[in-house]
């Protein structure tokens, strides 16, 4: 059966996978974005629905003040015996935690702490009964340089025994482990290389969960560093047998525009294979296409990225986003609309949560749509945005000088935040907006109830690009839409794929 990589679009990076009967479920990273880690239910691997958010009450998510790419790193989920655990760390107050639940469409649990300082953490429920973490290691202040695997006790995340030491297979950053036990061997899977271009998958194997263990003779498993491809930065796996055993993995990887990308780490997926040696294969020999042919273990339905919200079923869809922790009274349906109460934070605004909401831009080519209105005073503003973070962003919006209206368009790269191509409209509060975008640029185009669409001005998308931010960053472009310093009722919006 064909399909098409990525399977998850837009910024979904460090998928974690877990089966249970023929239900799949997956987990990908938010970084300072809100709620906390998306829960993904699958029957064929290709078709993946948001099902929950191990995260969603601010409570149990402290983001406050999170640089840009703080917040939660790569979590892992993993089922035992009734219950689904999902381990992951909170960089911004460098905490490990696991919540659980045995309904991945309900609510999770509160967090447990775990006391280990590092990233990507997971666990492994062997079959004797006893479950095992590992995560990335920090000693004498040095981040990523191996591994530490410890018994645990899940629910509590008590240590139940000393954390023993594991080097990667040579490459730098040996991050992401996941431990696997097949034929009598632990395999303790890794990302190394770091997650840009040089990114790979590597295995090793041991007959002790606590090593020494030998690396594969053929790493690593997977890896674009060396591939022509749109597809780049392949790595950070996990894998899954199905109910056929056949088995697949799952792993970030970005389509990349010449060197650059703005949606974000992507969700990838690719069959996979023990030889006979008992060593694990992933891909067409290392690497992956953009359609592969493979047997699902169900049959794929028409993929469909498309996006609406009316505002009319008195819930948000659990696709809207925010950053770090909203207010939530600033987000009010009623009367079929959206009204978002803007503050004195602006898109900009330093490590805080200004109004706004977004969805993952899921593809280069899209065409995104509101219609709003707004009764506010001069310097207010409401509108549509393409938000990487708060340091790059693009915005469309409609404000006040005196007595007339005007739209105009925000372009914040770096330090540089310009107000550009300002128009005077004559509309009384009331506007559409629309945001369409191919692999160079992003237009923006507002329409007025006396006047068709205008373009008021473009921008590039290498502006939004991970790889020209001035720090590290790991996530992807968000459209959205936002209010700042007035109150702004939104009719709907709608983003369309394939234009
Ligand atoms: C994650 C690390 C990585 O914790 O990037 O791609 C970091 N891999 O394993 C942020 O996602």
């Amino acid at each position: 059966m064909l399909f098409k990589n990525p399977v998850i679009r837009g910024f979904n990076p460090d998928p974690s996978i877990c089966r249970v009967g023929d239900d799949f479920y997956l987990v990908t990273s938010t970084f300072e974005f809100f709620p906390g880690i998306p829960v993904y239910h699958s029957k064929n691997l290709v078709n993946w629905e948001m099902v929950s958010h191990c995260l969603d009450e601010n409570e149990n998510l402290p983001l406050e003040g999170s640089n840009p790419s703080g917040g939660l790193y790569a979590p892992t989920i993993r089922y035992n015996n009734g219950t689904f655990y999902v381990v992951c760390t909170n960089v911004t107050n460098m905490t490990n935690f696991i919540v659980h639940t045995d309904n991945p469409c309900g609510k999770w649990s509160k967090p447990v702490k775990v006391d280990h300082m590092g990233i990507d953490p997971s666990l492994f429920f062997d079959d004797d009964g006893k479950c095992y973490f590992c995560g990335t290691t920090v000693r004498d202040g040095v981040w990523g340089f191996g591994i530490d695997i410890a018994q645990i006790n899940p629910d509590t995340g008590e240590f139940l025994s000393e954390k023993h030491f594991i080097k990667g297979c040579g490459g730098k950053s040996p991050e992401a482990p996941h431990i696997y036990k097949r034929g009598g061997y632990y395999y303790l899977m890794l990302a190394e290389g770091g997650t840009e271009y040089g990114h790979m998958v590597t295995m090793q194997r041991s007959r002790n969960v606590f090593g020494p263990y030998e690396p594969c003779p053929f790493n690593p498993i997977l890896s674009h560093k060396d591939k022509y491809s749109e597809i780049q930065a392949t790595g950070h796996a996990d894998i899954v047998e199905d109910q056929n055993g056949n088995w697949w993995a799952v792993f970030l990887g970005i389509r990349a525009n010449g060197f650059l990308h703005h949606l974000g780490r992507e969700t990838f997926l690719a069959p996979a294979r023990w030889n006979d040696d008992g060593w694990f294969e992933i891909g067409n020999n290392k690497t992956i296409e953009v359609e592969m042919d493979a047997p699902l273990p169900a049959k794929p339905e028409d993929v469909s990225f498309d996006f609406e919200d009316d505002f009319c079923s008195g819930k948000l869809r659990p696709e809207w986003t925010f950053v770090r922790n909203p207010e939530k009274e600033n987000y009010v349906l009623s009367g079929g609309k959206l009204i978002m109460k803007g503050t004195n934070k602006d898109l900009g605004s330093f490590n805080t949560s200004p109004t706004f909401m977004g969805i993952r831009q899921p593809e280069n080519n899209i065409e995104a749509y509101t219609k709003l209105k707004a009764d506010f005073s001069c310097g207010s503003k409401a509108g549509m945005t393409a938000f990487y973070n708060q340091d790059y962003y693009y915005a469309i919006y409609l404000t006040k000088r005196g007595r007339k209206y005007e739209v105009c368009l925000n372009k914040a790269i770096h330090d540089i935040n310009v107000v550009t191509n300002c128009a005077e409209v004559d509309c009384d509060g009331v506007i559409e907006f629309k945001i369409k975008a191919d692999k160079e640029k992003y237009y923006f185009y507002y329409k007025t109830a006396n006047s068709d669409w205008t373009l008021l001005g473009t921008a590039l998308t290498a502006g939004l690009a991970t790889e020209g931010t001035h720090m590290m960053t790991f996530t992807g472009t968000f459209i959205g839409l936002y209010a700042y310093e007035c109150t702004a009722e939104f009719d709907f919006f709608k983003l369309k794929t394939n234009t």
